[in-house]
């Protein structure tokens, strides 16, 4: 299977982030991405190439003009405050919370990064940008690689993408990755999408985008929002709405969970996949099920996740692969590599 690879990954490398009350620093680091494509290419999976050029307009297909705008020129406006600014991640601090009003865009600065995020755990940097442009455009040229004709692609991009919406960045996610990788098969022809997302915490984001839409299926497996990050959202009562009420599926476990009932939640998600008549796969693939995660509370072993491949692949569909979160980092190429080489195997 062939990996396009975000060579511009390494720009978008945030010092630190809001927890309890302290900056600490952040969890989702350059590292990461390096180790898995080392171990892809100790393991010769697959061809590595970078992604191709997209005209900026696809990103329209997802994200709104205006939020487009503001990531493209944040760096900019914040350094223009104080030159000294370049030294320093920009966190948001304020947010339109209910009751405020989100139609009419801030002049201030600081109002414009509340308005278009939802926490303070996602440093924006100088080259943000330009990594989370580079990075869709590797989740396109996968989807891209299917309507080609390949079995399979993977997008091995940072920073991820699942929990960022149509106007809105958090949980270190920026433009989101998998969702235009699903609309650009649609746009390609294919009639039906489905979106796997098995990233430890709920898509959001590619919940929210995809919510009133019948022609792509999101099922996720994730820790119960009552407990688990991104907390608003991922309930198993959530079904979709309007035209796509029943295209949304979500698996909610409990904290602690091991493969033996994730992999039951698992054959759940591909079962209903199977049912809902797609002919394309978009898995968002989060490592952050493993049990050596650092924030993440799942059990899952190294072992566990070529049986996930295996599984993914005999939904026989063709599927493209899109990196997440995971956040050990020594383990997280490992880990990503066996998913693929289940799959591929299987
Ligand atoms: C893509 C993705 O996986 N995003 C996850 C964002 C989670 N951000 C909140 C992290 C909270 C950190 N908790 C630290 C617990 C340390 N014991
Ligand atoms: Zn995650």
């Amino acid at each position: 299977m062939i990996t396009f690879y975000n060579h511009l990954h390494a720009q978008h490398q945030g010092k630190v982030e809001m927890f309890r009350g302290a900056l600490v620093p952040c969890f989702e680091v350059p590292a990461r991405a390096d180790h898995v494509l080392a171990e892809l290419q100790r393991r010769s999976l697959g061809t590595v190439q970078p992604p191709h050029a997209f005209d900026d307009a696809v990103l329209e297909r997802i994200h709104s003009p205006r939020y487009l705008r503001f990531l493209a020129t944040a760096w900019e406006q914040w350094v223009a405050l104080d030159a000294t600014n370049a030294d320093k991640d920009i966190l948001p601090s304020v947010w339109p919370t209910r009751t405020f009003r989100t139609d009419i865009e801030p002049d201030n600065f600081a109002a414009k990064m509340g308005l278009y995020s939802f926490d303070a755990g996602t440093p924006f940097t100088a080259g943000t940008w330009v990594a989370a442009r580079a990075g869709a455009h590797c989740a396109l040229s996968a989807a891209e690689r299917l309507v080609q004709g390949d079995r399979a692609a993977f997008a091995l991009s940072r920073p991820p993408g699942h929990h960022a919406g149509a106007d809105f960045f958090g949980g270190y996610c920026f433009l989101n990755n998998a969702a235009l990788a699903a609309q650009h098969l649609r746009d390609s022809g294919i009639a039906k999408v489905a979106l796997l997302d098995i990233d430890y915490h709920h898509g959001n984001g590619t919940q929210a985008i995809f919510y009133d839409r019948p022609d792509v299926f999101f099922a996720s497996i994730h820790g119960d929002p009552r407990t688990e990050y991104p907390f608003y959202l991922g309930h198993a009562d959530e079904r979709g709405t309007g035209a796509g009420l029943g295209t949304n599926l979500n698996l909610p476990l409990p904290r602690g969970t091991g493969f033996d009932v994730w992999s039951l939640a698992l054959d759940t998600a591909l079962q209903a996949i199977e049912k809902s008549g797609v002919d394309a796969l978009v898995v968002s693939l989060g490592m952050d099920t493993f049990v050596g995660d650092p924030i993440s509370g799942f059990t899952l072993t190294s072992a566990d996740y070529a049986a996930v491949g295996q599984r993914i692949a005999a939904a026989a569909l063709p599927t493209a692969f899109v990196f997440e979160g995971g956040y050990a980092v020594a383990e997280v190429g490992i880990n990503a590599a066996n998913v693929l080489e289940g799959f591929a195997g299987a």
